[in-house]
C-alpha cells in the first residue's frame, strides 16, 4: 500500500534508524541527511519517512508531504549556506534519469559552482 514501509527499502531502513545516516534535519513527514558519496561540498538528500518511489509518486499519493520536502530543502541550504551563492534541488526519476533508489528523495546540491545543462 502507499506509504508503508518496504522490508527490502534502504530509506525506509535509515527512517527506521535501522541504517545508520548523518541526519541534519527532521520533521514528522520528512529525514535530511548527508549523502555519502557526496558530488558537491555540500550534497544533503531530503526524503518523506513515508515510501513512496519516486518524486511523480509522492505527488500523486502524498501531495502535501511534496510541499514539506520543499520546504527541508530550502532549509538545509540555509543551514548549509549554499542559499546565498545558489544550489540545485534534483529529484532524479527512473533508472535512466540515474535513479538507484527507489524510495523518492531530493538532492540538495551546492558549495561549488554547478553546471548547465546538467550531465
Ligand atoms: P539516486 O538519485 O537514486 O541515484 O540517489 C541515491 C543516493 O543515495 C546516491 O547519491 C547515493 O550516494 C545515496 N546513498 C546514501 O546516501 N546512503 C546509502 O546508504 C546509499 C546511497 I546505498
Amino acid at each position: 500500500m502507499a506509504g508503508e514501509p518496504q522490508a527490502d527499502c534502504l530509506f525506509c531502513k535509515i527512517v527506521a534508524g535501522e541504517v545508520p545516516a548523518t541526519v541534519v534535519r527532521e520533521t514528522d513527514t520528512t529525514v535530511a541527511f548527508r549523502d555519502i558519496n557526496p558530488q558537491a561540498p555540500s550534497h544533503v538528500l531530503v526524503i518523506p519517512k513515508a515510501h513512496h518511489r519516486d518524486a511523480a509518486a509522492l505527488a500523486a499519493e502524498a501531495p502535501e508531504t511534496v510541499a514539506d520536502l520543499l520546504r527541508e530543502a530550502g532549509r538545509v541550504a540555509a543551514d548549509e549556506r549554499i542559499d546565498e551563492t545558489g544550489y540545485r534541488v534534483v529529484f532524479n526519476t527512473g533508472s535512466g534519469a540515474g535513479q538507484t533508489v527507489f524510495h523518492a528523495h531530493a538532492h540538495v546540491l551546492g558549495g561549488r559552482g554547478l553546471a548547465w545543462p546538467p550531465g
